[in-house]
């Protein structure tokens, strides 16, 4: 080989090479590590009569009209504390500065995890997989990890979008979503006894006898009467809304549930169980049901705003 072709072969290996061992250092050092931190299941809080408690329905990135909702409501007032009921990113077009919202306001702001957001953790911890999956092929998952279970969301619900956000949003905005919000709060109010619990899809009025599972109470609608372990609607064709289970005789004691994922039964609101999924996100209304102590016991108030249709 004359000695000009021999150097261009090295000059080409060694360009070969340092190309490989960037790429080495990029994996090893500098991409960020696809993990969680692990989130809780459930978190407890006990309020006063000098708190107030605002829910606020599935926000889904409509960041203009969330702000709008929190000065309706006047959100920096000093006792007041938000409950963001899950699905507050994706579909919309400002997933990120919700996120910023809670990070900038987490004294007093809460968050629940809905089905969209567990979607997007998912598929960031899973994020070459997934491509495999939407081609078809089968992988092994990791886990979105709880402090009572690791949980895998059901794959056909699963999808591009949320590979896209979780790739905008970024290891540090999802592990801050993973450490501040729950699966399911639990406010007890002093001064009435009352417990307000909030998730963002469904509960069983018999929850206290058996641990739900992060499942249902981020992605059910439905539930057989007779079998509170069965909510697929699909599977079971005498189950029903798992909200009309929560009647007279089965709804425990000084219980409410405050909840959202059901945009197309919109505010519903019973004695028990409390609906606030307006369908901002496709042109409806973003609702807020407030909780207030005056004159020796608890009232409610709703507020709401119009959001301009995005999807
Ligand atoms: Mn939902």
């Amino acid at each position: 080989m004359p000695s000009s072709a021999r150097q261009v072969w090295l000059a080409l290996l060694s360009f070969t090479l340092i190309v490989l061992s960037l790429g080495y250092t990029y994996v090893i050092l500098i991409m960020p590590e696809s993990k969680l931190p692990s989130i809780a299941t459930e978190r407890t809080i006990s309020a006063n009569e000098t708190e107030r408690w605002i829910f606020v329905g599935d926000v889904h990135g409509m960041y203009d009209e969330f702000k709008e909702l929190m000065s309706l409501v006047d959100a920096e007032r000093p006792g007041t504390n938000v409950v963001l009921l899950g699905d507050f990113i994706a579909k919309g077009p400002q997933s990120h500065k919700m996120v910023q919202y809670l990070e900038k306001n987490s004294e007093n702001t809460h968050c629940i995890l809905g089905n969209h957001e567990i979607n997007v953790m998912f598929a960031y911890l899973n994020k070459r997989d997934l491509k495999k999956r939407l081609s078809r092929k089968n992988s092994k998952w990791d886990p979105v990890v709880f402090d009572t279970e690791d949980y895998i969301p059901p794959h056909d619900q699963v999808n591009n979008k949320h590979k896209l956000l979780a790739q905008q949003l970024g290891s540090a905005k999802l592990a801050s979503l993973a450490s501040m919000c729950s699966a399911e709060l639990r406010i007890h109010l002093e001064p009435s006894h009352e417990t307000l619990i909030s998730v963002h899809a469904g509960l069983a009025p018999d929850f206290e006898n058996k641990q739900p599972s992060i499942r249902d109470i981020t992605t059910m609608k439905y539930m057989l009467p007779k079998d509170h372990s069965k909510t697929s609607k699909y599977k079971f064709g005498k189950s029903r809304r798992w909200y009309k289970l929560w009647t007279a005789e089965s709804a425990p004691e000084n219980v409410t549930v405050l909840y959202g994922h059901d945009a197309s039964k919109g505010l519903n609101l019973r004695k028990h169980t409390k609906g606030l999924d307006s369908g901002c996100v496709a042109g409806g209304k973003l609702s807020a049901l407030e909780y207030f102590y005056q004159n020796g016991r608890y009232h409610n108030h709703l507020h709401h705003v119009k959001c301009r249709q995005y999807i």
